[in-house]
């Protein structure tokens, strides 16, 4: 290796351009390595010159350490440049052929979820008959989760069992009518809502039960609201969802909110209403719970019940993407199964 026995500033300028233009003509890799090896490793000149550096004049050794710095830099920028250059030529004439033509790989497009698409279709469907969708929280107060739906405190539903139950007498919603319940406290009738949203009970999960699911309810206020209105909108709905054939009928039911209340069945999608597997031969598909909004609801949340009627529903999201989809266990739609939801694409 060069040895300098005598170095002034002139020389590490000189050195350095020669170190530049060795990089640069560099005619490979390794050659280029070589020139590193020479200028700038630990037995090169580069160290030479740092230990020189205390023998300059203190006049000239701000300088000289400014050149020091400049040939370290310029060498190593040189070098990256050419091995740069070097790697880019090597990958252009010895890489593999790459045909910039091709088609890029298919990452595929995600698609709804089952649930969402029946919350799309229903909000769709909904709005067609002049619907608007609330939104509330799922974290609900004892009062607007029951009380105000004039279900007393006795009621099983209110048992630790049966409602997640977070202390200050704040519940997970069992259900989406707080969210009607908040819509009337703030605003006057009439009124025209359903309430898609997640709801959560203490089931032990099965192939049809899970601790959190969805609703869609439904709330319609104005004066002289009537149950034929409520059937008539929800033969429309079923009818929009499960196809125009499909036939509606409701039974007569108790729930604390409504009365009267009913619970709507549709004839079946898969056998027309002959009985089959599906519909454990008895030709109808329960779908909905409904009814009359109980009075004593309105008096809870100020409206005058002599003058405002109004009906409302309540259905089970899941169960009627089951339903629709022939789904067997409600678990598959909690999995994120790729393959099971690329299905509905
Ligand atoms: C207000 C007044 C009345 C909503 C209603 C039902 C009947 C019903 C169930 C369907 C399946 C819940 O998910 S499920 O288990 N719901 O049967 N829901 S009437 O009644 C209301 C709502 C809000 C202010």
């Amino acid at each position: 290796m060069a040895e300098i026995f005598w170095m002034n500033l002139a020389e590490i300028d000189a050195l350095t351009a020669e170190g530049v233009a060795g990089a640069q003509q560099a005619a490979t890799v390794d050659a280029v390595e070589a020139v590193r090896i020479q200028y700038l490793g630990r037995k090169g000149l580069l160290p030479q010159i740092m230990k020189g550096l205390k023998d300059f004049a203190p006049a000239e050794r701000g300088a000289a350490g400014r050149s020091a710095n400049a040939f370290k830099d310029s060498i190593t920028a040189a070098i990256e440049a050419r091995l740069l250059a070097l790697r880019g030529a090597a990958g252009a004439v010895a890489g593999p052929a790459f045909d910039y033509t091709l088609p890029g790989s298919w990452r595929g497009l995600g698609s709804l979820h089952p649930v969402s698409l029946v919350i799309t279709d229903a909000v769709r469907i909904f709005s067609r008959m002049g619907f608007a969708v609330a939104e509330g929280p799922d974290i609900e107060n004892a009062y607007n989760n029951f009380e105000a739906l004039n279900t007393p405190a006795h009621h099983p539903s209110l048992a630790e069992t049966d409602t997640f139950w977070l202390g200050k007498g704040e519940l997970l919603r069992t259900q989406t009518s707080p969210v009607q319940i908040r819509v009337m406290q703030s605003h006057p009738p009439p009124v025209r809502i359903i309430t898609p949203g997640r709801c959560y009970r203490r089931d032990t999960t099965d192939a049809t039960h899970s601790a959190s699911f969805h609703q869609i309810e439904g709330l319609y206020v104005d004066r002289q609201v009537s149950l034929a209105d409520l059937k008539g909108t929800l033969a429309a709905f079923m009818r929009a969802m499960m196809g125009p054939d499909v036939g509606v009928r409701f039974r007569p039911h108790f729930f604390p909110f409504t009365e009267p209340s009913v619970e709507c069945d549709f004839s079946c999608h898969v056998c027309g209403g002959k009985g089959c597997r599906v519909c454990k031969q008895s030709g109808w598909i329960e779908i909905a719970g409904a009814g009359m909004v109980d009075p004593r609801v309105f008096g809870k949340v100020g409206y005058d019940a002599e003058a405002w009627t109004g009906f409302a529903f309540g259905m089970g999201v899941e169960r009627i993407a089951m339903i629709k989809y022939g789904i067997p266990d409600i678990r598959m739609l909690y999995e994120n199964d790729a393959r099971f939801l690329a299905q509905f694409g």
